[in-house]
């Protein structure tokens, strides 16, 4: 995190309304830098400004024009649903006094900035009814982003949520042993379950390559934390679009299963209390089904696999992580990755004992 003065240096470089009053860190995602930009005159916006970790993001420029596109779809299509109050639904990217869509520093780190959405919240552990509005959230989200041509958006991250590419990187982790973490007997377990699973993990990968599942514009971090809830516990946007690209659904459903529907926190270190919560499964997979209409067969037999591959998924990039000495996910003590791995693959391990009661469920929606 920056010092205020050169916050407000960077600010400076965005065209917004009214004075800047104050300036506030948060602690929110393991990616990025946030601010929070309070504005001094009344009737004025506040703002939500990022530094963007251009080491994760090499194309920032690509980056932000994914944003910008997909912003503008998902306000043409809601303002010709009838939608009004449009800053508080889609996020509103503020241009740099150059008309640009970022702001480059003197020392090489990249700027963004957004209308703040006041009065929002957003929630590590929800409800089942909160669940269910998610669900139908995302739903809507990616029907609505349905027609825009995939084309138009680059991956921000190549092969983000390929499962191959996943374990190539965490072999290469393995043989280079970096942090000399390899050889203890507790990552030794975690190095042969992942290994056990990582052939049919990928399985989804081989069903788009033989045409079988198509890839569609999909958000990619679809974490629940990602999701806004007003007072009144409606959902009303959906944030950090940074990995906003095409990609399979069940990806899509199964990050948010990853996130929500775990009884635990994503990093417990009780791992007696990480296990999957099969209501709030339940209460998401009905409110997403009744929203995606465009899915097709093979996309809705393959959900609930999501939601055991995002988890392991998960399991695979904070090992991969761990053993490269930590260099990618801020973390917040030297075995934060360890632990974060123990609980995903926790998760995972309740998740394949309730595979058959989450394909029940998934039936249980569909076509409805
Ligand atoms: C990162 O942006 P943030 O911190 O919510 C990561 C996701 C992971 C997540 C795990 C660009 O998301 O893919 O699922 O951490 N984002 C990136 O909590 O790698
Ligand atoms: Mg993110």
């Amino acid at each position: 995190m920056q010092n205020t003065q050169n916050i407000q240096d960077i600010v400076a470089h965005f065209r917004i309304e009214g004075e800047v009053d104050s300036i506030s860190p948060l602690k929110i995602g393991h990616i990025n830098d946030s601010y929070i930009i309070r504005n001094k005159k009344e009737g004025h916006p506040s703002y939500f400004l990022q530094r963007i970790n251009h080491h994760i993001f090499r194309d920032v420029a690509g980056l932000q024009q994914n944003i910008s596109l997909v912003t503008d779809h998902l306000r043409r299509k809601l303002s010709e649903a009838g939608e009004t109050d449009l800053d508080r639904k889609v996020l509103q990217l503020i241009t740099t006094t150059g008309d640009k869509l970022y702001h480059k520093d003197a020392e090489g780190n990249f700027w963004r900035m957004y209308i703040n959405i006041e009065e929002a919240q957003s929630f590590d552990t929800i409800t089942p009814g909160l669940a269910y509005k998610a669900g139908c959230a995302f739903g809507r989200f990616q029907a609505m982003l349905s027609d825009l041509p995939q084309e138009e958006l680059i991956e921000t991250i190549p092969n983000f949520h390929n499962m191959e590419f996943r374990l190539e990187e965490f072999n290469e982790a393995l043989k280079l042993d970096k942090a000399g973490r390899a050889l203890n007997p507790e990552a030794q377990y975690y190095i042969k379950e992942i290994q056990k699973r990582a052939e049919a993990m990928c399985l989804p990968q081989r069903l788009y390559r033989e045409g079988k599942l198509a890839r569609r514009i999909n958000h990619c971090d679809t974490k629940v934390n990602n999701m806004l809830f007003n007072k009144q516990g409606e959902a009303i946007c959906i944030v950090d679009l940074d990995t906003v690209m095409p990609g399979l659904v069940l990806s899509d459903f199964g990050d948010f299963m990853r996130t929500a529907a775990n009884t635990g926190a994503e990093d417990d270190r009780d791992l007696s209390k990480v296990g999957i919560n099969l209501e709030i499964f339940e209460a998401y997979a009905k409110g997403y089904l009744e929203n995606a209409a465009f899915l097709s067969d093979i996309e809705i037999e393959y959900l609930a696999f999501g939601a055991k591959l995002l988890s392991y998924m998960q399991t695979v990039r904070f090992f991969t992580d761990y053993l490269n000495g930590d260099t990618y996910y801020k973390i917040q003590h030297p075995e934060h990755n360890l632990q974060r791995t123990k609980a995903q693959f926790k998760l995972l391990q309740s998740q394949e004992e309730h595979f058959a009661g989450m394909q029940a469920i998934v039936n249980r929606y569909k076509n409805k």
